[in-house]
């Protein structure tokens, strides 16, 4: 441990070098590089078990996903969602011509408060989209029963939220599309990288049609796809990852235990509740931070790390909402969005990645702690 040395919010996960050149020397002897080569289709059948779901479907990134997911669906009018997630949820509506609403969120999850939503229901209303934001699960029997009455699609931006279960089942089952990122900060990455999970093979065709500019075959063209399909390196570098994904999360596990644990009587600091019965991705270490209490604000401890070469994040701060492009929406108001503009105001996210060291966790959590009312 240095203290000289950097430490970011997240570091990749990234295997042993050796192990990926392997792959690399097949793809070169191969000669084949994307479009639906043999490590996309090893990849799509891995994680399918990896995951405990029905249909994977691979792409270049997630926000390709999101929208292409919307298209699938044929979603138009107006999308409820959450302003309290990274930019790419909302715009993914943007760029398909959706109205997006934005809803108030729990503020014991952060997630999209499903007891808000029915107000928000218009006319023009055909789908709702969660997230699962830092992977804890939404309440999905309550969008279920939403979607249901109403006729709604649902849509779960789970990007955060790889291998995320309750009770032993995938949390990707529910809801008529998921959306995963397989960005180099997140959990499981292909570099970028991203991926649709659907529950039956009609929809799955149709989503890969999307994804390949709507070409079936050589010469017939059933609708107008994209371009946006996974590459045989990033498919290869998924699957040698998955091979560690495991232990990672332990890792992530065990330095999340840490924080809790070094955090537990801190007053003014409060950690994201650990729900029981969920298996967690770890992805993010979300705390709020309370002045009053703490003597400094989110802010003063954000750059007091900093200077410390600790480089925490201020996730998701500032509010979907409050950007230019959706501020002037009458669903973005402050007053319609209480606890997201809150949560954006206080929270902090730690560093959390698979390499930290447990000393460094301890080495954060004391600057936490020795700057209480300094
Ligand atoms: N929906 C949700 C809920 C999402 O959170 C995201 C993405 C999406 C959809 C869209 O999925 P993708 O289209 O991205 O697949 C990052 C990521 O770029 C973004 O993927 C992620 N969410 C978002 C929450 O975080 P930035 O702008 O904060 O990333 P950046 O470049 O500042 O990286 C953060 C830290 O990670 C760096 O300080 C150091 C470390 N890092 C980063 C990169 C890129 C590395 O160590 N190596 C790297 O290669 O957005």
């Amino acid at each position: 441990m240095s203290k000289n040395k950097p430490i970011f919010v997240t570091s990749p996960l990234l295997p042993p070098l050796e192990e990926f050149q392997t792959y690399l020397k097949e793809i070169w002897e191969s000669k084949w590089l994307t479009n639906n080569g043999q490590f996309h289709q090893q990849l799509e059948k891995e994680l399918c078990d990896y995951l405990g779901v029905k249909h994977v479907c691979l792409f270049s990134n997630g926000t390709l996903a999101l929208i292409t997911a919307l298209q699938a669906l044929g979603i138009t009018g107006e999308v409820i969602t959450t302003p309290f997630s990274f930019v790419a949820t909302t715009h993914s509506l943007w760029w398909n011509n959706i109205k997006p609403v934005f809803v108030d969120i729990d503020p014991y999850t952060f997630n999209l408060d499903p007891t808000k939503v029915e107000a928000a229901i218009t006319p023009k209303t055909t789908a709702i989209m969660p997230v699962h934001v830092y992977g804890t699960p939404c309440n999905l029997k309550a969008f279920e029963q939403i979607a249901e009455t109403y006729n709604l699609k649902l849509i779960y931006d789970a990007a955060h939220a790889f291998g995320v279960e309750i009770n032993g089942n995938s949390i990707l089952n529910f809801g008529d599309l998921s959306i995963l990122s397989f960005h180099a900060t997140k959990v499981f990455n292909t570099f970028e990288g991203g991926a649709i999970i659907c529950q039956d093979e009609k929809m799955k065709r149709h989503i890969d049609d999307l994804k390949n500019f709507g070409f079936r075959g050589e010469t017939t063209v059933v609708a107008a796809g994209i371009n946006a399909k996974m590459n045989e390196m990033q498919a290869a570098f998924g699957i040698l990852q998955l091979k560690y994904i495991e232990e990672a999360r332990e890792k992530r596990k065990k330095i999340a235990k840490t924080y809790r644990q070094t955090l537990k009587s801190t007053e003014g600091i409060t950690c994201l509740n650990d729900f029981p019965d969920i298996k967690h991705a770890y992805s993010y270490f979300p705390v709020l931070i309370e002045q009053e209490k703490y003597g400094m604000s989110r802010d003063q401890l954000y750059e007091k790390l900093k200077e410390n070469n600790i480089y925490s994040r201020r996730y998701f701060y500032p509010l979907i909402s409050n950007f230019p492009t959706y501020k002037g929406l009458s669903s973005a108001k402050k007053d319609n969005l209480p606890n997201a503009n809150n949560i954006a105001k206080h929270v902090l996210c730690l560093p959390i990645y698979p390499s930290l060291e447990i000393e460094d966790v301890y080495r954060i959590s004391d600057i936490i702690l020795e700057s209480k009312f300094k």
